[in-house]
């Protein structure tokens, strides 16, 4: 059927649904918004949506801290509001991937509740991993291993009795704890989770941490336990990537082919695998485990010509063994945002070169997510002020470095000042984190009103994707070139080229482009600017029909 495979080149909309749009007034979004905002990602062309948690929790990290795996949260809305969103969606030819976390749950979740009510050794217990501390009394974590938004991976809690006790593991924050991989009825009751959704018509799942779960069954030292900190990113080769978590992705793969076979309708595994290199990415990509997983180096590419070509020829090499295809992302809500990542020392040049990155994403081979404002230019906000930070990565650590709150500033729809119709209307309930007032300038209506906006871009890119043939799936060739400029055709002559250097350089194809991230005049290609033309075996461009 036509469902089958429409993963393999979609582009999907990441939904960061407590700064989407806000329909109740009380400065958070919630899925009655996402509702509202269907046919505009409609109209931007996106094939389906990722929405960010919406299950009940207690927020320490914005969902990621799951209490209720088969609810959502009141403050999001409830059970029939989704009902009537994956209705939508689907009224529209939306697909709808939701996000799970099945590495940790909120300490709020009755299961931890119960392992703490629960002595040790309890069976309550064996669900998480519960272990005695070391030193004279056991004032010490088991093990030297570090959580990734700082401190100890471990948290020592009081027994029922009151006296101090065991210590518990959590990779991310204390109201985080680790989920047990190796006790059975973890396994059985994300299976039942599984099913809840897809029988409530979802399309997918996005899967957080997904090269986590399983850790070394004797939970022992690091051994480099400075690296772990010092770099976010590295794996501690005991808490990660362990064998026995590919055993798990085939169980999900089955539930959904069991899906599949009833209605032809393809459902999707999206991981979250963050391991040091693309080849051990790739292994997470098979035909009976993950549909796809994040590209992530892309992401993490400087502005440089050699990063984006060596990233990219990596993702091609390592992915075609899976038979998958790769999965580009340039933004997401963990990440800055590109117009403020490429500006580098405030070269000005941040818009221009996020304009060419997306024009790049969009004509390479595979899927893309796109991640909600990247579609406007947002930049990040920069400068939000200690005392509106949520981010457990700055509450953990005090450090303003790597902090997320600024590329989760709620959306701006239109007008002139905050709540920018975030909010709805007569609403005097301030947004969850305030919006400069420089949002203005990229407020949708407003983008949609400019031919030349970022979001115009966007979705005469999408359109373009769809209605040509070389684009999405297929091959690759890349053109010769000068030093600064990445070329390749796709297909039978999609040419792309982007310009990585601040002078214009003679275009790789003569005559206009197709379509182009900043000006240009036939015959060159500007400094910081991306564009397509089609051109036949003989490097004639082919006259191409408008967008409507
Ligand atoms: O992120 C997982 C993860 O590995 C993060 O540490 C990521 O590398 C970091 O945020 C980059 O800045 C996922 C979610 O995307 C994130 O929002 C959650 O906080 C995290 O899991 C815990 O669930």
């Amino acid at each position: 059927g036509a469902d089958r495979r429409w993963w393999r080149d979609a582009v999907i909309y990441q939904v960061y649904v407590r700064s989407f749009l806000d329909s109740t007034g009380d400065g958070v979004g919630d899925l009655a918004g996402v509702r509202v905002g269907l046919p505009y990602l409609k109209k931007l062309g996106v094939d389906g949506i990722w929405l960010s948690p919406f299950y009940p929790s207690p927020n320490h990290d914005h969902g990621y801290d799951v209490a209720d795996y088969s609810d959502v949260d009141p403050m999001y809305g409830d059970l029939a509001e989704f009902g009537h969103l994956v209705a939508d969606a689907h009224r529209l030819g939306l697909k709808v991937v939701i996000d799970i976390v099945p590495n940790h749950c909120s300490s709020e979740h009755p299961w931890f509740r119960a392992a703490l009510e629960s002595g040790p050794g309890g069976p309550a217990r064996s669900r998480f991993h519960f272990a005695d501390g070391r030193g004279e009394n056991g004032e010490l974590p088991p093990n030297n291993w570090h959580a990734m938004f700082g401190g100890s991976a471990w948290s020592r809690i009081t027994e029922p009795d009151g006296t101090p006790g065991q210590w518990y593991l959590h990779l991310f924050t204390p109201e985080q704890p680790d989920l047990n991989w190796r006790e059975p009825a973890v396994g059985r009751h994300f299976d039942e989770v599984l099913r809840f959704w897809l029988d409530r018509g979802v399309d997918g799942f996005r899967i957080d941490v997904a090269a986590g779960l399983f850790k070394h069954p004797e939970l022992p030292d690091s051994p480099d336990p400075e690296a772990d900190e010092r770099n976010r990113d590295s794996v501690n080769p005991l808490a990660w990537n362990q064998p026995e978590v590919h055993q798990v992705w085939r169980d999900w793969r089955a539930v959904c082919e069991e899906y599949t076979a009833r209605d032809g309708r393809d459902r999707l595994l999206v991981g979250e695998v963050s391991v040091p290199t693309a080849s051990q990415q790739a292994d997470y990509v098979r035909p009976d485990e993950l549909h796809q997983a994040f590209f992530f180096h892309l992401l993490s590419a400087r502005w440089d010509v050699e990063a984006f070509r060596t990233t990219i020829t990596d993702a091609l090499r390592d992915i075609a063994g899976t038979g998958s295809t790769v999965t580009w992302v340039l933004n997401n809500h963990d990440q800055v945002r590109t117009v403020t990542r490429y500006d580098g020392e405030s070269t000005g040049l941040g818009t221009a070169r996020a304009r060419a990155a997306a024009l790049l994403m969009l004509a390479l081979p595979g899927a893309a997510y796109v991640y909600q404002g990247e579609e406007l230019g947002l930049p990040e906000v920069v400068d939000l002020p200690d005392e509106v930070l949520t981010d457990p990565i700055f509450r953990r650590t005090g450090s303003r470095r790597h902090v997320r709150d600024g590329c989760r500033v709620p959306l701006p729809w239109s007008g002139h000042a905050s709540p920018f119709g975030f909010t709805s209307e007569g609403s005097t309930a301030r947004p969850w984190l305030p919006q400069p007032q420089w949002f203005a300038q990229h407020a949708t209506d407003r983008a949609l009103a400019d031919t030349r906006s970022f979001w115009h871009l966007y979705r005469e890119g999408l359109y373009l994707r769809r209605s040509l043939p070389q684009l999405g799936e297929g091959d690759l060739r890349w053109l010769e070139c000068p030093p600064q400029v990445l070329a390749f055709v796709r297909g039978d002559g999609l040419v792309c080229a982007v310009n990585f250097g601040e002078q214009a350089v003679p275009a790789p194809v003569a005559g206009t482009p197709l379509l182009a991230s900043g000006d240009c005049a036939a015959g060159t290609l500007p400094g910081s600017t991306a564009a397509w033309w089609i051109c036949d075996q003989f490097g004639q461009q082919t006259p191409q029909a408008p967008v409507p």
